[in-house]
């Protein structure tokens, strides 16, 4: 924690949208008369049909529903593309940075209307209609916006997989959702190597048994060697000669799905996070403005990858919405060099930066030196994503990196909030290094104890939200029961969020973490649930249990307990075999970073695992582990700390 606080820079004062005293009066509005405020502010896109319902939402145990401007009909893909048309049809939408810095790509406005409705054409010959889902595989090109641009424009629900996740995970999220049409491409390339995301497709349907998936489209990106399933599997550049580059945009309703992405939770499979059209793109579209302090002309990169939700406001929706020009980059942060990021910056001239606190503290260990000999004068303000930033990075980034000269908007959101909900306003709010500060529009944050009751004040506990917001997702797909009991349930009557949070004496929010058992990988949601099953899938283990720790780069690390099958030795070799077990089962973000072999788990009698103690091992809290007396064999403690794994 640190308590220093930095001011709203002058020639911010002067050019952005909302000044401090702008913020509150425009916040109390949005809280007191929330209805008043949308109805408002739900223009700032345009309707085919314009609504006359703005606020329809109940968060009643039992009867959870949320719908947003529910008679209003428009199109995103037309909000993104044709409406800008007649102003932006030259202005530059997609700026496209290439992992070989030599490669790049610029594409107008109009060019994307083209490439868009071209892409809708190929799908709706594949018979891709209005409600059906489409599962994008794809590595960061140009072609993953126009195909997720392109499904909305048919009214078709696209869900992005991540293109790290295994050919099994795939599976699973093309199963769950039912996909008839799969888009992907031979390959994908980051930092000069190689991924092979049509043979993973190919897996991952060979996996499906019984379920059919009726095409593949396969953008070519890098030439290399593919199969090609005769009847099945198409190349996108051919289908795509054959169809002209006109395709009119399907009206649909406000709640009409748009997109589902799935994302780990603390129980079970990763859910179908679902969200819908209207108001989604209102609260993508205006986060986008004021957070970023978004101006015509400027320049904006979002350094996520289009596989997770940051990717799909902040990358795609929200910026084309507001006829913005985004950056998209297909590499990594230290390739070929560690000063990528700012070559890019230096490049483009890019004025807002957004990225995670994982690659900062990455790249805070290779020193000043790769930051200070890139110019960065085009920087005016820097965002930050995905986990908490603890004040060491928080500083470095705005000292090094922005030059004391850029404000860090540090935005608190999840994939289940469509947008940001906890951030700083960059002319509006003084800065505190750690905190997300105060609450957007429309939403009201809460701390509550254990008990569920709201604390008042300067206090500490979880964070819930007590109203509906525009951007909130709808349901979980084909599950609206387990939406209702994982959001709902645990504060009735409240949007639980699965954070902890602390509240200063000025209001402000600082988020401590999950308080589930989610860990937070490099800003990537990790269930402990998913790891575990994983890990006795191997017929090597018996039972598994999964706990997040500290750690100096990614936030937390995996550290996984494993209690093998009666006759297996414990090895060097055996530990190996296992993280790579699980890279295979799930994808590289899930490998464990420790395995520690368990003769036994602490258990209760009634047999649960008891993972607060194995979570304060891990942590080296060992003179904290709490009330242990409710264990079947006290003894299997001391084991485990003896044998505790060290850490990187
Ligand atoms: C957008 C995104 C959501 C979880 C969330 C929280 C953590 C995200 C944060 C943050 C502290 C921030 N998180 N932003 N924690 N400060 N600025 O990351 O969505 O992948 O669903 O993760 O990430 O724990 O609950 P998602």
């Amino acid at each position: 924690m640190s308590d220093k606080i930095y001011d709203v820079p002058a020639e911010w004062a002067k050019r952005a949208f909302l000044d401090d005293h702008a913020y509150q009066a425009k916040y109390e509005a949005s809280v007191r008369d929330p209805e008043a405020f949308w109805a408002d502010e739900g223009k700032r896109i345009e309707w085919f049909e314009p609504y006359t319902v703005v606020k329809n939402t109940s968060f009643d145990p039992g009867h959870v529903s949320i719908k947003w401007f529910e008679d209003g009909v428009t199109n995103v893909s037309w909000n993104c593309i044709d409406r800008h048309l007649p102003t932006r049809a030259d202005q530059v939408a997609i700026i496209w940075e290439g992992d070989d810095p030599s490669e790049q790509r610029h594409i107008t406005y109009q060019e994307l209307h083209d490439e868009v409705c071209r892409f809708a054409n190929v799908l709706r010959n594949r018979n891709v209609e209005k409600g059906d889902r489409v599962t994008l595989y794809m590595p960061m090109i140009p072609e993953a916006a126009f195909a997720m641009l392109a499904c909305a424009r048919l009214g078709a629900v696209h869900s992005v997989v991540f293109g790290g996740f295994s050919p099994d995970s795939l599976a699973g999220r093309i199963r769950d959702c039912g996909s008839k049409v799969v888009i992907t491409a031979d390959e994908g390339l980051r930092g000069g190597r190689k991924v092979p995301l049509k043979a993973n497709v190919d897996a991952a349907i060979a996996k499906l048994g019984d379920v059919e998936v009726d095409h593949v489209v396969v953008v070519r990106r890098t030439g290399g060697a593919v199969n090609m399933e005769p009847g099945r599997d198409v190349w996108y550049h051919e289908a795509a000669d054959l169809v002209t580059s006109h395709c009119p945009a399907a009206p649909v309703e406000a709640e009409h799905p748009l997109f589902i992405l799935y994302t780990s939770g603390s129980t079970g499979l990763p859910k179908g996070v679902l969200h819908t059209t209207g108001g989604y793109l209102v609260y993508a579209s205006m986060t986008h403005q004021y957070v970023f302090d978004y101006h015509d002309g400027d320049i904006y990169w979002c350094t996520a990858d289009i596989g997770w939700v940051t990717g799909h406001s902040y990358i795609v929706y929200g910026p084309l919405a507001n006829g913005a020009t985004t950056l998209m980059f297909e590499g990594v942060p230290n390739y070929p060099s560690a000063s990528r990021f700012w070559e890019v910056v230096d490049k483009h001239k890019v004025n807002i930066f957004y990225t995670a606190p994982t690659a900062i503290r990455a790249l805070m260990q290779g020193g000043d030196a790769p930051v200070t000999k890139t110019s960065r004068a085009s920087l005016r303000l820097l965002g930050s994503v995905g986990e908490p930033i603890n004040p060491e990075a928080w500083e470095w980034y705005h000292r090094v990196v922005g030059d004391e000269r850029c404000p860090i908007v540090d935005t608190w959101w999840q994939t289940e909030t469509g947008g940001i909900l906890i951030t700083p306003l960059p002319g509006a709010t003084r800065l505190k290094p750690g905190s997300a500060t105060r609450p957007f529009f429309g939403v009201v944050p809460e701390v509550v104890d254990a008990e569920g009751r709201p604390m008042e004040g300067a206090c500490e506990g979880n964070l819930v939200i007590a109203d509906s917001w525009p951007g909130q997702m709808r349901t979980v797909y084909g599950d609206h029961e387990r939406f209702m009991q994982t959001y709902f349930s645990t504060y009735p009557g409240k949007y639980f969020t699965g954070d902890g949070c602390r509240r200063d004496a000025d209001g402000y929010y600082w988020i401590t973490g999950r308080v589930d058992d989610v860990i937070n990988v490099s800003g990537h949601r990790m269930g402990t649930a998913e790891v575990e099953s994983a890990l006795v899938a191997h017929p090597k283990v018996s039972e598994a249990a999964v706990v997040g720790y500290p750690h100096d780069i990614k936030g937390q690390g995996i550290y996984a307990y494993v209690t093998l099958m009666a006759g297996v030795e414990p090895s060097e070799e055996l530990r190996k075999e296992l993280v790579t077990w699980v890279r295979q089962e799930i994808g590289p973000i899930a490998s464990p970073d420790l395995v520690q072999f368990a003769p036994g788990l602490p258990k209760t009698r009634s047999g649960k695992i008891m993972r607060r103690i194995l979570r304060k091992i891990a942590e080296d809290e060992f003179g904290n582990l709490g009330d242990t007396s409710t264990l079947a064999d006290p003894n299997v403690v001391e084991d485990l700390i003896s044998h505790r794994q060290n850490k990187k």
